[in-house]
């Protein structure tokens, strides 16, 4: 039983006066590579990390939900029958919007019964690192149980999607919280969001000797404003103005085109989009053909264009990733949704001190504020614990 498992238990019981009959967890993610192209129907290679959310249920007889978690101590409580996006806020809208999004998805609400819930989380919020997706993973996998629902992982993920969309208002794709549901340790997740297929594919990180690691600048992102909805409007725009349903049907060959037919920062909108495509396709040839040693150039590439073409990157995304890779990392990119949020470097074990210690004097030498550094390896998807 891990510290987190013991500790939500514990916390439950005495909140609640019972214990619990389960207890499930779901991770947060790392993106290997494939940034933004989940809702342009593209690909997306992300991994489940080993920092999880943790989450305490017990069912109740009525038909009341009440959610707690670390970061508010005194439960929210709704009925079933209230259950609406209007009527959630907050953190609780992450759970409860599950809830009312498995209803929409078929679960019969009307005739089930509610629960009590505790949550905790190991994935740092504002991070990049689907610390949301996380905690939605987690109550589908224990709604999904307890209500006996007969949901596979990825209408889960749907649900999911949906209550980060209609409920917590992120306009936000399908990649975490497939990541979050489908992953498996030491693998990862190539998905197609147009057709939904998913393989699990190993990484051999440590079979090479290869550490990912994590530099969280520790500049908060929030995707229900600003950029991330910007950025998906330009790339719809940008499929649109070319005839096509989305991005995922614009092919390498017809940027040149393209770029007569766009303004300037469309089209580098576009771009990113087409040529991350073909670099997650790219990123998991070269991994079974030759090796992970052999992913650096794909995503440093990627990096590149989501800073120059995407503008996604910040100057501190953009430092962590330079000071990593000059102190030896063998490929480093910004991870996530952007504008703030973490970077990730692949390093050998070797160099991994040399690599931290780089990226801490960058950081200060900058006068930024310290980032936190630690390293992260692909786990096992969502699952009941106890
Ligand atoms: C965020 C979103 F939630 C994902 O759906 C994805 O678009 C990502 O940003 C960017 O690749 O994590």
């Amino acid at each position: 039983m891990t510290d987190l498992h013991s500790s939500v238990t514990e916390h439950f019981t005495q909140l609640y006066g019972r214990r619990p009959t389960g207890v499930w967890s779901a991770p947060g993610r790392v993106n290997l590579i494939g940034e933004h192209t989940d809702y342009n129907a593209g690909f997306v290679f992300p991994f489940a990390i080993n920092r999880r959310t943790v989450l305490a249920l017990a069912p109740r007889e009525d038909r009341i939900l009440r959610v707690a978690s670390s970061f508010s101590a005194d439960p929210v409580s709704i009925s079933l029958d209230d259950l609406a996006p209007e009527a959630l806020h907050g953190w609780s809208a992450y759970p409860l919007g599950v809830a009312w999004a498995l209803g929409q998805f078929g679960a019969p609400l009307d005739s089930l019964t509610g629960a009590d819930v505790y949550l905790d989380s190991e994935v740092p919020v504002g991070a990049g690192l689907s610390s949301s997706a996380a905690i939605e993973s987690a109550m589908a996998v224990a709604l999904k149980d307890i209500w006996h629902l007969d949901f596979d992982r990825q209408t889960l993920a749907k649900v999911g999607q949906l209550a980060e969309n209609r409920v917590v208002g992120a306009p936000t794709g399908i990649m975490d919280q497939s990541a979050s549901l489908l992953g498996r340790a030491d693998a990862g997740v190539f998905l197609d969001c147009r057709s939904f297929e998913s393989e699990v594919i190993p990484l051999g990180f440590d079979a090479a000797g290869l550490e990912v690691l994590v530099v969280d600048t520790k500049v908060s992102h929030a995707h229900a404003t600003g950029g991330y909805a910007a950025r998906r409007a330009s790339c719809e725009a940008g499929a649109k103005a070319l005839g096509a349903d989305t991005l995922r049907d614009v092919q390498m060959s017809d940027l040149a085109e393209a770029a007569e037919v766009l303004d300037d920062e469309t089209f580098r909108r576009v771009r990113h989009i087409v040529t991350e495509n073909q670099r997650v396709l790219d990123t998991v040839r070269t991994l079974r053909s030759d090796g992970p040693r052999a992913i650096g150039a794909l995503l440093d590439a990627s990096h590149a264009s989501m800073r120059d073409d995407f503008e996604i990157s910040t100057p501190e995304l953009d430092l962590a990733v330079e000071a990593s890779r000059a102190a030896g990392a063998i490929g480093a990119r910004m991870t996530g949704g952007g504008f703030g949020g973490s970077a990730i470097a692949l390093v050998a074990d070797a160099d991994l001190p040399a690599v931290r210690d780089a990226v801490l004097a960058a950081f200060d030498a900058a006068g930024y504020t310290t980032p936190e550094l630690f390293t992260v390896r692909a786990a096992q998807g969502a699952a009941r614990e106890a």
